[in-house]
């Protein structure tokens, strides 16, 4: 029995398009940033910073996606999802997977100062700008990579792809991709998988982002 705990549009998408890549039956509860249903007694058994995803297999629950991913690609090993240990990409598997969060942080605190932060709080115009350079500065090496394989793997699709893949969604909201063809050529092929596709429907409306793009604030 699998049950992912869920906000649409978050990291968890992450876990539900992986779910969905690994054919698997599984329970999905949906909850909402802000509204205090992340931080119930009850949830913070599960995840003790009141975070999604957590997955809770059979009677055991994991948190973080990345681990969440690794446990998931190593019970189902025949998909081939995740190099294993001895294989020569498993450094760059790893490497990519944690790169994947680094990303995701920069994103997360952009969301906090452009979307979460009411007034009379403001957010600090320094600190954005130098968010969105950090956040740049994170597309540059993917370009590179996709500029020469398909994938985050030269091998092909992994569950590298559903860590980074989900990102570069929410990074479009803060980043301006046109300058980057083979980052978005990347984000119309994991678009195009079926899996994906299946996970975007279970996932339902995201109710985060109001805009399309946030442009820095000129005055704050
Ligand atoms: N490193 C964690 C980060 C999890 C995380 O921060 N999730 C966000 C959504 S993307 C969340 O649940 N935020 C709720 C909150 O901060 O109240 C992971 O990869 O699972």
């Amino acid at each position: 029995m699998m049950h992912l705990h869920h906000v649409p549009g978050t990291r968890s998408s992450r876990i539900l398009w992986l779910l969905e890549e690994l054919s698997l039956d599984y329970e999905l509860s949906a909850y909402q940033i802000g509204d205090g249903s992340l931080r119930t007694a009850e949830f913070l058994d599960r995840s003790p910073l009141g975070r999604v995803p957590a997955l809770e297999i059979n009677s055991t629950v994991i948190f973080e996606s990345s681990a969440i991913t690794q446990v998931l690609c190593e019970q189902y090993p025949d998909a081939g999802l995740a190099p294993s240990v001895g294989e020569a990409d498993r450094a760059a598997y790893l490497q990519w997977l944690s790169y994947a969060e680094t990303q995701a942080s920069i994103v997360e605190a952009l969301n906090l100062q452009m979307i979460f932060l009411r007034p009379p709080a403001k957010p600090s115009v320094a600190v954005l700008k130098l968010m969105v350079a950090r956040l740049k500065a994170t597309l540059g090496p993917l370009e590179a990579l996709f500029g020469t394989q398909d994938w985050v793997l030269a091998r092909g699709f992994s569950a590298a792809d559903t860590m980074l893949g989900f990102n570069l969604y929410a990074v479009k909201h803060f980043v301006d991709l046109q300058p980057f063809p083979k980052l978005r050529a990347y984000t119309e092929r994991c678009r195009a998988r079926p899996a994906y596709q299946r996970a975007v429907e279970k996932d339902g409306a995201q109710k985060m982002y109001s805009q399309d793009f946030y442009p820095l604030p000129t005055e704050v």
